[in-house]
């Protein structure tokens, strides 16, 4: 058994280095061939993994829940928290049912409370009244994530106001990497771990230096497919709370800003970067950006926003969950824009997802499922005198995808719908496996004889979605005007959103 855990290991290891992840920049080198070095940056299994699955949740709970605050202090009493009805199976339902992939929880928020029965504190649900101290909420949301098959992260804070060692240095460091190894060793397959960077003073007055070299290097070894978001070398904060990413969101950004540190001890290629400076302006990867760089890494945006305005549940806020309208002007401009949206819903003290909320994750889904259900060029003709694998555009099959002959990096695709038909949005997907290339592309529509612009934009990345005022059309043309290697386009869809959805 232990040979066959080593052999795995051993492989998915190989298997991580061989993503081209990471590329240095020398001296002297050419602005083209720093763009060729970009176009050929591609994310790491784990990234590619994640990448796909688009929609993912949080789940705020722990005993704030019960106290009504967004931050604890830590002297919080734990017998506070008696969640009587915990139905971990309905939180995990209810947002498998709106199309989420993956839930994230927060085993251990700042202050300090863990809804794990943590060996190393006194501050969780082994001292609650919940279930007499035999709970384990962890376990129960893990569990419920391998019946739904569905991806299972945690959260867990750095920041912790209760433990008396915080700002202790290599004491409390130690305490935090004993807790990670209960989280990545005790609960299954961990997919996803989630740091923030909030960092406060301890009990002595000092701050923590969060040893998060270390950290990086148990979840690689113990948890080797999970991605480790924010304060992390996989996956990038777009750098707001809104759940809106940026216009142009590219996925290899420079790596000046991060720290470089090589996770495995004898591996020159496992290298990552852990977050330094800031990461959150309009344009972090334009060739504007990256003719300066170092080094350019794949290091793509997660956008994370609550369906209420708090993180954590409060009755008050019964009232004030986003609407379906909301939720998916957030999903065209998170999802829609290259990221990966992380949708806070904060389960209530009786340890249930409220039902306002699960109604607005319905109506969420049924506003994606009316919008999405018919692509309108599926049965389309196309032609594109530079290109290859035109019917890949209009397949279900992410890995299929058209792109240009030679070395041709613009591409010009007239399609005939054969009739008439309405639209309002326009679909793009790379295929990042090969990278992310495009720069500027256009939708154009013929209209008598003149072919006029019904959206354009700059980058498409993994998904690209472009509302515009709808447009009735029998033929279309996609002007790919620049991009950084032959476009690689996996999917193109045009679509008509229902009456009633906001048009931009
Ligand atoms: C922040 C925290 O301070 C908030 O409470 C919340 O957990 C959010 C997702 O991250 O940094």
């Amino acid at each position: 058994m232990a040979l066959l855990l080593l052999a795995i290991s051993v492989s998915s290891v190989a298997y991580a280095q061989k993503a081209n992840n990471y590329v240095s920049i020398s001296a002297n080198e050419t602005e083209q061939n720093i763009v060729d070095k970009a176009a050929h940056i591609t994310p790491s299994p784990r990234q590619l993994r994640w990448q796909e699955l688009e929609l993912t949740a949080f789940f705020h709970f722990g005993i704030n829940t019960f106290t009504g605050n967004e931050w604890g202090n830590g002297k919080e009493d734990p017998q506070l928290f008696n969640p009587v009805n915990l139905d971990a199976r309905q939180w995990v339902r209810s947002v498998k049912e709106a199309g989420i992939k993956q839930v994230i929880l927060t085993a251990k928020h700042h202050d300090g409370f863990c809804l794990w029965p943590s060996k190393y504190t006194k501050h969780s649900v082994k001292n609650s009244l919940w279930k007499n101290g035999k709970g384990d909420v962890v376990k129960e949301v893990a569990e419920a994530c391998k019946e739904y098959n569905i991806g299972f992260g945690v959260y867990l804070s750095p920041w912790d106001r209760n433990s008396p060692l915080y700002g202790s240095g290599a004491a409390y460091n130690e305490y935090f990497v004993n807790q990670l190894t209960e989280l990545l060793t005790q609960y299954g397959r961990i997919d996803e771990v989630w740091f923030d960077g909030a960092n406060g003073e301890g009990p002595n007055g000092k701050k923590q230096e969060y040893d998060f070299d270390r950290w990086y290097k148990l979840i690689r070894k113990l948890q080797p497919s999970a991605v480790i978001a924010i304060m992390g070398p996989d996956v990038r904060w777009v750098g707001t709370e809104t759940g809106y990413g940026r216009e142009t969101e590219w996925s290899v950004v420079p790596a000046n800003n991060l720290d470089q540190l090589a996770v495995g001890a004898k591996s020159q290629h496992d290298i990552v970067f852990k977050p330094k400076g800031d990461m959150t302006g309009d344009d972090l990867g334009s060739r504007d950006k990256i003719k300066h760089a170092r080094g350019l890494v794949w290091y793509p945006a997660e956008a994370d926003v609550s369906i209420r305005p708090g993180w954590f549940y409060h009755s008050s806020e019964d009232g004030k969950v986003k609407s379906p309208q909301k939720l998916m002007d957030i999903y065209y401009n998170s999802v829609g824009k290259n990221c990966v949206l992380l949708l806070n819903i904060p389960p209530d003290k009786n340890g249930l997802i409220n039902e306002n909320d699960v109604k607005a994750l319905r109506g969420l889904k049924q506003l994606r499922d009316e919008t999405f259900g018919t692509n309108l060029l599926q049965d389309a003709t196309a032609e594109c005198t530079n290109g290859v694998h035109l019917k890949n555009l209009f397949d279900t099959d992410y890995n299929s995808y058209f792109t240009t002959r030679a070395k041709d990096t613009s591409a010009l695709i007239t399609m005939d719908l054969k009739q008439a038909k309405t639209f309002d949005v326009l679909l793009l997907q790379e295929n990042i496996q090969l990278g992310q290339h495009v720069e500027k592309f256009r939708l154009e529509y013929l209209n008598g004889n003149e072919w006029k612009t019904a959206a354009e934009g700059t980058t498409i990345g993994y998904k690209r979605l472009l509302r515009f005022p709808a447009i009735t059309a029998s033929k279309v043309r996609l002007r790919i005007e620049s991009a950084r290697s032959n476009p690689a386009i996996s999917t193109m869809g045009l679509y008509k959103q229902p009456v009633g959805q906001n048009q931009q």
